[in-house]
């Protein structure tokens, strides 16, 4: 049996001065690096929408960022433009060591977000990480990263889902936290029987 870590969503836009800061998202970063050596694989996740993207709340006529909005698929936060493909706030933080066994992109397609690393928000399409990882026979996955409310949280249910057995390192995350989002993520995760540590 083989392990994996998965470093969720390490870019700049949601680091200090990003399109949509974590506070101190750029903490966790040395952390993350260390870690690598002790996992059999290491995945980078990045989030990379095209210009115009629907969870822009600038994509909606009279809506601001962090509204709500019902989308075919549910509701959907309304986010600032944030990790256009492409642009420095869709890089990698700078030190972040991007060294890793495969970096999969998510949230590509215009009409539909993807906070997890598994599923796109319509709950069904996968970005195939799941295959990867099973094919690799990785079994255990450890995730950081950001933003522990939003793409950690999804990303940790769908793997505990999918049978993986699933911890999640709050010492190398960061949280949006908007109304009460970390600790309902967290309620949801322990849930999901996801480890946090
Ligand atoms: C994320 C909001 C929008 C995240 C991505 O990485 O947690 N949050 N896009
Ligand atoms: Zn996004």
């Amino acid at each position: 049996m083989s392990n994996a870590l998965i470093v969720i969503d390490v870019q700049n836009d949601f680091c200090p001065d990003g399109a949509l800061a974590v506070v101190d998202g750029d903490k966790i970063v040395p952390g993350i690096n260390a870690m690598m050596a002790e996992f059999d694989a290491v995945i980078l996740t990045q989030d990379w929408h095209p210009a115009g993207h629907s969870s822009f709340a600038s994509s909606h006529q009279g809506k601001s960022p962090f509204e709500m909005i019902e989308m075919s698929y549910g509701p959907q936060v309304l986010w600032p433009d944030h990790c256009v493909q492409g642009t420095e706030g869709a890089a990698f933080h700078g030190n972040l060591d991007a060294s890793a066994d495969l970096i999969i992109r998510k949230g590509f397609r215009p009409g539909v977000d993807s906070y997890s690393a598994f599923f796109e928000n319509d709950q069904s399409t996968p970005t195939g990480l799941e295959g990867y990882l099973k094919t690799r026979g990785i079994s255990d996955l450890t995730m950081v990263g950001l933003a522990l409310d939003f793409c950690v949280h999804f990303s940790a249910v769908d793997a505990a889902r999918l049978g993986f057995q699933v911890t999640v390192d709050r010492a190398h995350c960061r949280a949006i936290d908007m109304d009460g989002s970390l600790a309902a993520a967290e309620t949801a995760m322990r849930d999901a029987d996801v480890r946090l540590v």
